[in-house]
């Protein structure tokens, strides 16, 4: 059998989606709207993450030129290897730690605008000779409301503060969702502020309209979801992957950002492709049924003598309309059948082609 995250793709040449699963049903108790919101302050600290493991939504890479530069706070950066460099980590002017090899790890100590001391955990990746990238590799940790909150920096420009597209975890799993204006602390919902140095996040109690998001079950897919993020508007986004009995959310309209599938080492990203939006109403549960079958769609197939010739820029949809795409590592890839999409018949059977 072959062990790939996703089995096998049936694949029409001129493309039949699956259907869109939304149903609505009683949710869970409403919450009763503060008739005062205090807001509640809560510090928070940078804690470096030497192996980095969450899984983010989106995140920006820097390349590593001859300095790394931070809240416009300039690292020092000598390569002495094709493989290898040092890097001032403290800014005093002698370089103080190598980073060598594929990957690595370096915690720097800088000045910010208003002269307080910031730590702002960094990861490398080589690419190729004295060719390095960065990105963030800490988060701002603190207990919200019970629960564990981390934020991390995911565009790498020094601030916390970029909703809708800083990282944010709460809890202790792996799965972020973005840096929001209304958050989810368990199972209660709060307006959320945070400052720019990340070292401050302020909560009061949610006073509009709730209803339930519930993303279900990944069907047919022998894949884990490391995270599964849901936008409305720029600035509110939630992180559902695991929240099984749904998740309290501001009434409004949701859209697939993104989700990750992770099984072992393989993986493949998912974004919203033709997915509808799922709307949730006040008191109600809005559910999307996501997963296989998987139908894939590629231009023009060729077939001659049961050999199936695939363009390789092939789309993969799911049953609500989800495209995955990105599918790791690269010479992985899954197996199909194609179908002629009038007659049903089936024309081959294969791996896509690799890349
Ligand atoms: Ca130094
Ligand atoms: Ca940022």
């Amino acid at each position: 059998m072959y062990p790939s995250l996703l089995p096998c793709i049936a694949v029409a040449g001129l493309g039949a989606i699956g259907g869109v699963g939304f149903e609505r049903g009683p949710g869970p108790d409403d919450q009763v709207p503060g008739a005062v919101a205090v807001w509640t302050e809560s510090s928070m600290k940078h804690r470096g993450i030497a192996e980095f493991d969450f899984a983010l939504g989106k995140e920006t890479w820097k390349d590593v030129g001859s300095e790394i530069d931070v809240l416009g706070v300039a690292f020092p950066v000598e390569f002495e290897q094709a493989m290898k460099f040092v890097i001032d980590s403290n800014g005093d002017g002698k370089p103080d730690r190598d980073i060598k090899g594929q990957t690595g790890y370096v915690e720097l100590k800088g000045k910010n605008a208003a002269g307080e001391v910031f730590h702002y955990g960094v990861r490398f990746e080589n690419k190729g000779e004295r060719k390095y990238s960065w990105a963030a590799s800490g988060a701002m940790v603190g207990r919200i409301g019970g629960q564990a909150v981390s934020i991390i920096d995911a565009n790498a420009n020094g601030r916390y503060d970029d909703y809708g597209t800083d990282g944010l975890v709460i809890g202790t799993g792996i799965g972020a969702g973005y840096v929001s204006r209304v958050v989810n602390l368990g199972g209660d919902l709060f307006d959320f502020e945070v400052s720019a140095d990340g070292t401050t996040v302020k909560t009061r109690p949610y006073g509009g309209e709730t209803g339930t998001l519930k993303l279900g079950k990944l069907g047919g897919l022998k894949a884990d979801v490391a995270n599964a993020i849901f936008t409305s508007g720029r600035e509110i986004a939630f992180q559902v992957a695991g929240e099984t009995r749904g998740l309290a959310v501001p009434v409004g309209d949701y859209r697939l950002d993104s989700a990750l599938l992770k099984r072992r080492a393989e993986s493949a990203r998912v974004r919203s492709g033709r997915m509808p939006v799922a709307k949730v109403t006040a008191g109600l549960e809005s559910l999307v049924n996501w997963g296989g079958p998987l139908t894939g769609e590629v231009p023009a197939p060729r077939v001659h003598e049961g050999n199936a010739t695939l363009n390789p820029a092939v789309k993969v949809f799911g049953q609500a309309g989800e495209e995955y795409y990105d599918f790791q590592p690269k010479g992985k890839v899954p197996s199909y059948e194609l179908f002629d999409a009038n007659t049903g018949k089936r024309l081959a059977k294969g791996k896509f082609p690799a890349g």
